[in-house]
Parts: C-alpha cells; structure tokens; sequence
C-alpha cells in the first residue's frame, strides 16, 4: 500500500495520529520501531541537524533528501515540513511534484513570506498575504498527481500575534481553498489560547497540533478537543543534542569510554538499525555465484 494510502486511512479511521519530528532515515526508522503513527520530516531538525537557523537557508533540495532517506527507512508515512513553500506558486508546484514522487505521503506549507523563520524566534513572524497563499494551496492541489497526496495548509496568525479572529478567517479561507488539513499553530507557554481556538473551530477540516511550549497538554487531552494529528515536533534532536553532549565530554574527562559503555546501545544494535541482517542474507542468497542457502541456515541478527 501506498504512503498516501496509509496516511489517509489513519485520517478516516477514529482516534489521534501521533507524529515525532525526524532529521534523518534513522530517526524515522527508530520512531516506526517504537510505534509512532508517521514521521514529521522537521525543517528545524535538519537546519539544526547542519547547524544552520532554520530560515530558509537550505534549499529545498536538501530538506527533499532527508525527507526522502526517512521514506526509504520506513513503512510508517513521512510528512514533510515544506516552510514557505521554497518561494512563490512555481516553486510550490515544482516542490509538490518532488516531495510526491520521493514517495512522501503530505506536505505542510505555512503561511508566511520567504524567507520565513522558525516560529519561536520572536520578531521575525511576518504573514503572507492571505490570497497569496491560498493560491499556493490551489497550485499545489493541482500539482499533484495522487489525490491522497495530502496539502496540510499551516496558519500563523497566532504566532505572528495576530490574533483568533485573523487565526480563523485565514484557516476558513485556506480550508476553501482545497487544504486537506489545517496546522495551527502556537508558541503560547500553556494551552489557553489554542483551546480558544479549538473551541471555534468549525472542524470544517480536520486539525493538527504542535505542542512544543504548551506541553503539558496530553494526546488524550487533545482528541478530546476533536484534534486529529498532534505532532512532537522537535523532541529527537533536543534528546540528540543532550546524549552527545553528555557522552563525548565524560569520553574526554575519563581519558576512556569505560564508564557509558552501560549507557549507550551496544554495536549490535547499530549493526541490527543498518540492516547488517539483510546484507548477510542476500550475502547467502547471491554472492560468489554460490547456490542459495536453505531458509533454515540464513543467520539472523538480533
Ligand atoms: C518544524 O518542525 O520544522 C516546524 C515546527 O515547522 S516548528 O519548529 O514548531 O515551527
Ligand atoms: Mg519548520
């Protein structure tokens, strides 16, 4: 089955869908391993994951590789963070052409001007005119082939201080215009604004979540309220930044590795996340010429 395919039927069956933020193939691979219902392919992940703002500064065709390693590394969907849009409608066509044929199951455009600015740097949070980008919902519905193809349209207006009325007007427009989900989101510190927000909500289309300041709020909590995906947006790599902080400086301190060797996965397990167990077998299978091996006598790693 298709990624679209998987994504949509998470949309139709009841219950909310749990996303986890992802840089790379191995944290879309360990986020399916631990259950999550798809990846949010992050563009604050992978800008910080090159240590670069996340400000338009990579091109869409580095946050389009990642993206794409994540979709080879699982089964689960990956929804990708698409900023802006990379530019004007052309470039929101080209770029839902692209994410689409890497097998991505959505994209989720925001509603701010290029360059834009991760949403939690204050000062920087400047709208598209709300027009402008309702056309770039309508050229990237047309752009893609698959229908399933999901076109998230992510509203700002509370990010940018503009207020519910201005949050609502645009999330009505967009929804109108053809989106297939609305993202709103908020930078408040507890869930008071954004519950003002399900609370008008006419659920003409369904809603996604990023609870990153106002976290206490639970999954439970949120589907409660009627939202359908609540997206972790960024715990991968704040968890990253901590661990390797931690182990390289006690390394360095020690002069030996001796004291987190109990701390960290052992090899095997990285051998097990690289697939060392499939390149054994088709090692059996077809290397040197040799006749395949009996199912019974192909190792395999645990
Ligand atoms: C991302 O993860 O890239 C996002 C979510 O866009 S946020 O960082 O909250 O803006
Ligand atoms: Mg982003």
């Amino acid at each position: 089955m298709s990624a679209t395919a998987r994504l949509r039927i998470l949309f139709e069956h009841p219950g909310i869908i749990r996303l986890i933020g992802a840089h790379n193939a191995l944290g879309a691979k360990i986020a399916a391993e631990v259950g999550f219902d798809g990846v949010w392919s992050s563009s604050l992940e992978i800008s910080a994951s090159y240590t670069l703002p996340d400000a338009s500064i990579l091109t869409m065709t580095e946050y389009l590789a990642q993206a794409k390693a994540m979709v080879r590394a699982t089964s689960i969907p990956v929804i990708a963070v698409c900023d802006s849009g990379y530019g004007n409608v052309h470039n929101v066509i080209h770029m839902v052409r692209e994410f689409e044929a890497a097998g991505v199951a959505a994209v989720c455009m925001e509603d701010k001007i290029f360059p834009k600015v991760n949403s939690f740097v204050p000062g920087f949070q400047k709208l598209a005119p709300l027009e402008e980008f309702a056309s770039k919902i309508r050229a990237a519905l047309d752009a893609r082939h698959d229908p399933n193809f999901m076109i998230i349209a992510r509203v700002e207006a509370l990010i940018a201080g503009q207020g519910l009325d201005e949050a609502l007007k645009r999330a009505h427009a967009y929804v109108a215009a053809g989106a297939d989900a609305i993202l709103i989101h908020s930078a408040a510190k507890t869930p008071e604004q954004i519950i003002e927000f399900f609370n008008a909500w006419d659920f003409s289309a369904p809603l996604i979540v990023v609870p990153t300041t106002y976290y206490t709020i639970t999954a439970q909590e949120l589907e409660a309220f009627g939202v359908k995906v609540v997206i972790y947006a960024n715990h991968g790599i704040r968890t990253i930044v901590r661990a390797l902080r931690e182990t390289f400086s006690t390394i360095l301190d020690a002069g030996t590795s001796a004291h987190i060797e109990s701390e960290i996965v052992p090899m095997q397990q990285i051998l097990a996340l690289q697939g060392m167990p499939e390149l054994k077998q088709n090692e059996r299978l077809y290397a040197n010429g040799r006749q395949p091996a009996p199912a019974n006598q192909i190792e395999t790693f645990s």
